[in-house]
Parts: C-alpha cells; structure tokens; sequence
C-alpha cells in the first residue's frame, strides 16, 4: 500500500490542500461526464497527499484527534499546563471547545482502560457550611498526603460561582503552600463564563477528575458547600463522601439536612483545638449516636467520626487513616469499582436530560408554542400536564421531521 510509504507526510492535510483536493475531483468529475466540455481537470495534487486524504480520511475531525491525543499525551507526562488548558476545555461553552474536550475525555479513558500499571486513585468529596474549616483541613490533609508520597488535587463545586460570580468557597483561606507544592494541583472554582448552572458546574468537576487521574494525581479532593444540590452531585462523582462540622454538637445536626448526614462516609468535626475542644468533644459523640439511627450509605461501612484540628494539624492522620480503611474495604469487595460503573450512568442520564432540555429550549417554534402554553397554565385553562404534553409532542414531531 501506498500510505505505508507515508511516514514523512503529515497525517493532516492544511485546508487549502483539502480545497484542491476537492476542486480537482470535482473538475475530474465533470471531466468524465463529458470529456468534450472544455472543462479539464485542474491541477492534480501531489500523489502522496491524495492518497493520505483517501486512505486516512483525514477531514477536520481528525485534526481534532490529532489535538486531543497530543494533550492526552502531555497530560501523561504531568504537564500542568496541558491539565489546565484541558480542564478549561472542559469548562468552556463553546461548542468546538467541548467537542474537543469529548474527543480528550474518551481518548484518555481508553488509555487508561490499555494500560497495565495504572495507579489506584481515591475520589474524596468534602462538604460542609461555610466557614466550618474545609479549605483550611484540605491545606493541612493535602500537605500530609504529599508527605506521604502522593500526589494531590484539589477542585470545587460552588454552587454560587455559576450564577453570581462571587464564591462561597475557597475564597477566604486560598490553600498557599498547598498551591505551591509540585506534587499538588489546585484548580480555583471556575469562574463566570463557563457553562450554566451547579449541574453543568458539577458536570465539568466529574470531568477533570478525570483529566487530573489522567495526570497522574492519585488522590483528588473535591470541595462544596452544604448548599442546594451541589452536595448530592459531589457525592455522586466521588468514592467517598466526607462531611465537615463544627464543635456546635446538638444544635449544628439540627440545622443540618438529614439527607447531608446520611450521605457521608464520614464526618469530620473540626476545630477541636483551645477552648472549642470540650465542645468538640460531645459533638463527636452527639455524631456517632445520630450516625447509628441512620441509614448507612453502604451495607460494608458505617460512618465513622473523627475529631481534627486542621489549624493544630491534630487528627489529619487518623482521618487518612479512616479514609484508607474505608478504601480498602470497598476496593476488597470490588465495590469501587461498581460505584464508579453506577456513577457514569447517573452522569450519563443527568447529560441526556440537560441535552434534550437544551434542544427543546433552543428551538424557536417550540418557544412560540411554550409562550402560547404558558399563558393558558397561568390563566387555568389548561392544566400543566396537558401543556407540557403538547410542547413534548410539538418537540418530538420536529424531531421525526428531522428539523431538530
Ligand atoms: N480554631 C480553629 N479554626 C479553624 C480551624 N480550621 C479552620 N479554622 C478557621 O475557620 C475559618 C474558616 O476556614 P475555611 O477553611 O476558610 O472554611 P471553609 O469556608 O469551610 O473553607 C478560618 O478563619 C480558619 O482559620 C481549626 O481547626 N481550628
Ligand atoms: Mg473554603
């Protein structure tokens, strides 16, 4: 074959050999049908480059590739550059951004997938109210796990960053010698001007988790706030959930959401240092009794309790401790593995419902008819069920038609 004699060829046409390309076939073409025409074929490009356009069909989606596997490729080599410009492909809202972002995504998971000696990694949500010290224990863990010879990255959902540009999280205590460390790698909330809402936020998350593993980070800590949905979502992408308290006790659980509680793995009641460390104290134990009235996440681990000072550095081992035990009882059991499987397909629903809210929102006479709609639900002469069955019926019509 002739494209094995092609070594030197760049795999990738520029646009204007694809141009020629195309014009002399299509003269060739016009040629044949009628070789009297004065039309003759124009000027045929060199051999070498047609038959690298035929037989490695290179179009511009395999330019694409060709991109996506050079990142994949420094990202390999824990070029942090390359993991930054990735995760910022990730976040962007233009469309060529986020194919190529796809394209990335699927080639460093098959890689992933092929290779042999790929290291185990930990997912660690961490959620909790602000203030209550995450930033300041993940700076402290963080440091403990580089001494440990790991290496470390740190993300965060905030669930305010999407919508006001302010932020919630990180903000206040910016995690310094962390950031700095060569072993650690600290993503800032994203900012405005990425994607929608704390979903397409928490979507981008699940995302550079995997870009970070793909740069050899073994260990990621995810950061949130207890607030809206952001905590659910986190949990979602990590294999365990770790919940952060105060020393209040009794009456921080109250103000707490059951469904936080029942979520963790384990709870983290930080602060127990100086005069907060009796308080600290029963609010481990007011934890641990409300922890066995629950229901746990997973039949092989009940939640466990530990008491930390991230200021005083006291208690950052024994939460690592507890963080491996709970690890390798999962990963003995092959459940992380199952946890993960489950996870995608969460992820994978949550995306086709985002997907299909997108279309039907962006077409322009389903918005007509949603207005009409709308309208009538607010005047109570039809009921939000009959509405929202003629929009899905309008929308799926249009599609059949093959206009969406
Ligand atoms: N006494 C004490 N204060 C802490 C501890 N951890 C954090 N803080 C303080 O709590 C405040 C909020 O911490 P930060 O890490 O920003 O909380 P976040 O909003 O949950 O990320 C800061 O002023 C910290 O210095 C701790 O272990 N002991
Ligand atoms: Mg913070």
């Amino acid at each position: 074959m002739l494209s094995r004699n092609l070594p030197t060829v760049s795999p990738c046409p520029s646009r204007a050999e694809v141009l020629a390309f195309s014009l002399y076939m299509l003269s060739r073409r016009l040629w044949l049908s009628n070789p009297t025409a004065k039309v003759r074929p124009l000027f045929r490009p060199p051999l070498y480059r047609t038959t690298a356009l035929v037989t490695l069909r290179c179009t511009y989606g395999t330019a694409t590739s060709s991109k996506s596997a050079q990142l994949a490729e420094q990202l390999e080599q824990g070029s942090r550059y390359a993991l930054a410009k990735s995760i910022t492909l990730v976040e962007s809202s233009r469309s060529d951004h986020r194919a190529l972002a796809q394209e990335l995504l699927s080639t460093v998971l098959k890689r992933q997938k092929e290779s042999k000696d790929a290291k185990p990694t930990f997912r660690i949500g961490l959620s909790g109210s602000p203030g209550v010290g995450k930033s300041t224990f993940i700076e402290a863990f963080g440091m403990y796990l580089l001494e440990q010879g790991h290496k470390v990255a740190v993300l965060a959902v905030d669930p305010s960053s999407s919508r006001t540009g302010g932020s919630i999280l990180g903000d206040k205590t910016r995690m310094t010698e962390l950031s700095r460390a060569d072993d650690a790698y600290v993503r800032p909330s994203p900012s405005r001007g990425t994607l929608g809402g704390v979903s397409d936020v928490a979507r981008n998350t699940n995302e550079a988790i995997i870009l970070c593993e793909a740069a050899g980070y073994d260990v990621t800590l995810v950061e949130t706030v207890g607030v809206g949905q952001s905590e659910t979502m986190v949990a979602e992408m990590v294999d365990m959930f770790v919940l952060l308290v105060g020393p209040g006790g009794g009456d921080e659980l109250q103000g707490l959401k059951k469904g936080i509680v029942e979520l963790s793995d384990m709870v983290i009641v930080n602060k127990a240092d100086g005069k907060l460390e009796d308080a600290a104290r029963s609010a481990a134990m007011d934890y641990t009794s409300a922890i066995k009235f629950l229901q746990s996440p997973s039949p092989l681990w009940k939640a466990k309790v530990v008491r930390v000072s991230s200021r005083n550095n006291i208690g950052i081992d024994k939460s690592w401790e507890i963080m491996k035990s709970y690890f390798d009882t999962m990963t003995a059991a092959h459940k992380l593995a199952e946890k993960r499987g489950a996870q995608r397909k969460v992820w994978m629903w949550r995306q086709i419902t985002s997907e299909l809210v997108d279309r039907l929102n962006g077409d322009e006479n389903v918005k007509k008819h949603v207005a009409k709609l709308e309208s009538q639900v607010f005047d109570g002469k039809m009921t939000s069920g009959q509405a929202a069955d003629s929009v899905v019926d309008v929308f799926l019509n249009k599609v059949k038609e093959n206009k969406i």
